[in-house]
């Protein structure tokens, strides 16, 4: 809830409280005084709207108490809300496409067909809400735009209701725009769904309730997809601050990749070709809040897994469906949109259930083949359990639309994916003739840290998986050991240029770092500690055993 509306909350009878009256002329009085009502709140909303705060996408600050409620607001709501509702709904942003390659004639885009934007919420902040809907009015031609469609995913702030509606109605009003109110909480999945089945565009655009378009961002989407229908797209997906709402740009841009725990990541480009250009590059994956796709390849393809419940997955399942059942993914370097990245979720989760990992478990058991070990190594509590349902449906589509296998899609989209098991001299578990085994000391998937000894766990648990690889990189997924001042082992990103980070296993189990000369040692590492390198000697804290060779 904003400061803003608190007022309105407070002392607006709403449908909720009071009952309508029923005779008709009565009723009619009635609404007009609500919506003179809500024009007054909107009134005095826009009048404390400071002109220009945050324009061309700049950093914005209040002063005084104001300041002071807005770090509240951002430590509550993951977001500024306070800022947001001072900063104008149509703010101006500076054109953040890549000039650097071609003249600026070279944006030109001719599409003739239309888009239904989607957006869907669930207690976003109304601000925040708005200023997305105005940047879709204001940067999108009108000839290309069918409709905006917002989706409540039966949100429960009070502002998101009858002054939302008010809002539509009187300054929306030459737009079209559908409201659909969802009666229960559906989970953005289907919430997505409700929209798409009412949209009539030729294509649908998905945005979160929280981004900003820019200049041109619709054309070269629609002109792609005018010219190849099976392409689904995604923008260039810049970073709007939670704090100050900065529209920040980065000359460079990655496009999706994903770890076997499940998860959305940034890759790099992976062919250089496609570096210094402004074409289309194929992504692997995408981030799943913002894409573009044909409206009828999106049923066609199969929308959405309609019993993924909450947050997440949902995108990682779409990007390898449509990659594996005929489509393409990619990402178009012309076309720009803002989206308000949050440190946390400002909402909770009915049940608090883990919806990530029961929806990915889902797309595993339909999508990966046996490369769906690796995830359920991650979440081995969720690979035969009945909470993840039913899949019947997920898996007569595959065959349906004959998809190809996962491993064509790793062979074929995303062959720098490193896989734990395969093309590499050894892996599994690394133990010491003491039973004591490399482990990453639960370090987290994005940071660095030691390379640990463990107690060798009765299974093979992801912490202390380790694989040898073919460059000779002793490595987790993205992680590989790197000996740092001539003696300390951390595990630290791949760089793939061996220096510190290469390794040779002999046959009798020493592992050998060929750039400092010396060897991997357990001596004198206690439990939980990390281990060493040192000269290189005929002990047995030098020798090491992996669960699984493949050296001739
Ligand atoms: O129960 C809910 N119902 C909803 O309608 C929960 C959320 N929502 C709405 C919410 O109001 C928002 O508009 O769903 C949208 C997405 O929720 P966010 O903004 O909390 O998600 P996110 O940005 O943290 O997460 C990313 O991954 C999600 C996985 O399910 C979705 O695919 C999001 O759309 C996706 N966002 C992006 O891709 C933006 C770029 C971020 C990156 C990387
Ligand atoms: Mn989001």
């Amino acid at each position: 809830m904003t400061v803003l509306f608190a007022f309105y909350v407070k002392f607006l009878p709403d449908s909720n409280g009071v009952q309508a009256p029923a005779n008709k002329r009565k009723q009619e009085k009635y609404v007009s005084n609500l919506s003179n009502i809500y024009e007054q709140k909107l009134l005095e909303y826009e009048s404390k709207i400071i002109p220009n705060l945050g324009d061309d996408g700049n950093p914005a600050f209040l002063t005084g108490i104001e300041a002071k409620k807005g770090e509240e607001s951002l430590k509550k709501f993951a977001l500024n809300t306070v800022l947001s509702d001072r900063m104008p709904l149509d703010r101006k942003l500076r054109d953040p496409r890549n000039k650097k390659y071609l003249g600026a004639k070279k944006f030109k885009y001719n599409p003739k067909i239309k888009t239904s934007v989607i957006v869907i919420f669930y207690n976003e902040v109304l601000s925040v809400i708005l200023r997305t809907i105005w940047s879709v009015i204001l940067q999108t031609p009108s000839r290309l735009l069918q409709e905006i469609i917002l989706v409540d995913d039966a949100s429960t702030e009070e502002s998101l209701k009858g002054l939302l509606d008010h809002y539509v109605n009187r300054r929306l009003k030459d737009y079209n725009i559908k409201l659909v109110r969802l009666k229960n909480r559906l989970g953005l999945i289907r919430a997505r769904l409700q929209g798409a089945r009412v949209a009539q565009g030729d294509v649908l655009i998905f945005l979160d309730a929280h981004c900003e378009a820019t200049t041109g961002w619709a054309e070269p989407l629609l002109s792609r997809i005018e010219e190849q229908p099976t392409a689904v797209l995604v923008p260039i997906i810049d970073v709007i601050e939670a704090s100050d709402m900065t529209y920040s740009t980065n000359g460079n841009f990655q496009v999706g990749g994903f770890s076997w725990s499940g998860h959305f990541t940034w890759i790099d480009i992976q062919d250089e070709r496609d570096k210094n250009t402004l074409a289309p590059v194929k992504s692997p994956t995408m981030a799943g809040g913002l894409f573009a796709i044909d409206r009828n390849f999106f049923w066609d393809i199969g929308s959405y897994d309609e019993q993924m419940d909450g947050w997440g997955g949902e995108n990682l399942e779409m990007s390898f469906r449509i990659w594996q059942c005929g489509g393409r993914l990619e990402t178009v370097p012309c076309s720009r949109v803002g989206h308000i990245f949050r440190d946390f979720h400002p909402y909770s989760f009915p049940n608090n259930k883990d919806t990530h990992g029961i929806n990915t478990a889902r797309l595993a058991h339909v999508w990966m083949d046996d490369y769906k070990r690796f995830f359920f190594m991650h979440q081995p509590g969720l690979e035969n359990n009945p909470i993840v349902g039913d899949l019947t449906h997920r898996k007569q589509l595959r065959h349906k639309l004959r998809c190809k296998p996962f491993k064509w899609y790793l062979d074929n989209v995303y062959p720098e994916k490193f896989v734990l098991d395969e093309g590499v001299f050894a892996y599994g578990q690394v133990r010491t003739e003491f039973e004591m085994c490399l482990d990453d000391l639960q370090l987290a998937e994005d940071k660095m840290g030691p390379l640990g000894l463990y107690q060798c766990h009765p299974y093979l648990a992801m912490s202390q998986y380790f694989s040898l690889s073919a460059k000779g990189e002793l490595r987790k997924e993205n992680f590989c050991a790197e000996v740092f001042n001539r003696q300390d082992v951390e595990l630290t990103e791949c760089h793939g240029h061996k220096r510190e980070q290469y390794w040779v296993l002999y046959r009798n189990g020493t592992v050998y770092s060929p750039s400092t000369g010396k060897c991997l040692s357990s001596d004198g590492v206690s439990n939980g500690n990390g281990v060493k390198v040192h000269k290189c000697s005929d002990t047995v804290y030098q020798r090491w055993k992996f669960d699984n060779v493949n050296m001739t």
